[in-house]
């Protein structure tokens, strides 16, 4: 069986980032730290996090004033923030920048009175922090669509000239593109971004399953169950026609999937660690897998900095 890795794949600079803030927390403040969600959300890191001390909470209410705490990767509402800051918490943002980016601009809009239209997936934490940006007080609203059949059901003017979009970070871009195309024939006045607001790890980790799909004949996507761009992944995968299966681990796979398997192509979500694609790797080749091929992609150059005050000569080496 040929093994061949999707390129990029795995972590991308925001959950770097993310990771980086808390394990350099960690060292300099030697206290508890708290972190507002799962920082990123993959299984093996929080469990990692945990292990050193760290506590998860969905309720700022949960934890006591004063104390530290982070808020995720994938950022928080400003009522969130408030929270925190009423309960004298010393904040560390780990939010991607990317998201920050997306927050500034439904803010604006916001402030400026602008109807907005916010595509993304109900119930996520980015899209609940995103959302949150946008007064709820204003006589405008925002308006949350997750696919095309939505937009029929939007009480919004036709002719409204004070309409615009955005989207979430972690979506598929082919569905993305088809809503935003619906939503500019119902809507001729709608301003957005230029393309739309997913990001380039997103783009790139997609692409990258396209062109695995073309030379394999199963493909396995490490991600936790509740990782937005990994799921994306295995749906793109199961898209294509080729036999895909979203794994947490190797232990999750089962001998049936890859008896006739000749090609076994392998991805991460921005949240996976290289470990357990290592790990993975071990484990096929110890049923007899050849080596591995890495398939070439984009390289990805961007780094996002920590803030200053949390700058330690620290590596993510735990997590490679
Ligand atoms: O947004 P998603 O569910 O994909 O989050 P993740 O933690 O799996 O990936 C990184 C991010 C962000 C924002
Ligand atoms: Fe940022 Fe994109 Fe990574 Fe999310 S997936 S943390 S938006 S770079």
């Amino acid at each position: 069986m040929d093994v061949l890795l999707a390129n990029p794949r795995g972590f991308c600079a925001g959950v770097k980032r993310a990771i980086l803030i808390v394990e350099n927390a960690l060292k300099i403040y030697k206290k508890t730290i708290y972190i507002k969600h799962e920082l990123v959300h993959n299984q093996y890191v929080i469990k990692k996090l945990r292990k050193k001390g760290v506590i998860f909470v969905e309720k700022i209410s949960d934890i006591p004033d004063n104390s530290i705490v982070v808020f995720s990767a994938h950022g928080v509402s400003k009522k969130t923030k408030e929270k925190a800051i009423k309960k004298k918490l010393i904040i560390l943002n780990a939010t991607c920048p990317l998201v920050t980016k997306v927050h500034k601009e439904v803010s604006k809009a916001s402030e400026k009175n602008i109807e907005t239209i916010f595509i993304g997936h109900k119930g996520h934490p980015e899209v609940i922090g995103t959302i949150g940006q946008y007064n709820k007080k204003n006589s405008s609203q925002i308006h949350l669509i997750e696919s095309i059949e939505d937009i029929n059901k939007l009480s919004i003017e036709k002719n409204n000239t004070k309409l615009n979009f955005f989207t979430q970070t972690t979506l598929s871009i082919n569905y993305t593109q088809s809503i935003i195309k619906a939503l500019k024939k119902k809507f001729p006045h709608i301003s957005g971004p230029k393309k739309e607001d997913i990001c380039y790890a997103t783009t790139n980790r997609q692409n990258a399953v396209i062109k695995l799909s073309k030379i394999t004949d199963m493909i396995l996507v490490i991600g936790s169950k509740n990782s937005s761009n990994s799921n994306r992944l295995t749906e793109i995968g199961k898209e294509t026609g080729v036999f895909t299966k979203q794994i947490e681990s190797f232990l999750d796979i089962k001998e049936k999937w890859i008896k006739n398997i000749k090609h076994i192509g392998i991805t991460a979500g921005a949240s996976a660690p290289e470990f357990l694609v290592k790990q993975v790797i071990e484990y096929l080749q110890k049923i007899g897998a050849k080596k591995p091929k890495e398939i070439l992609g984009p390289e990805e150059k961007i780094i996002f900095n920590i803030p200053r005050y949390l700058t330690l000569p620290l590596h993510l080496k735990n997590y490679e």
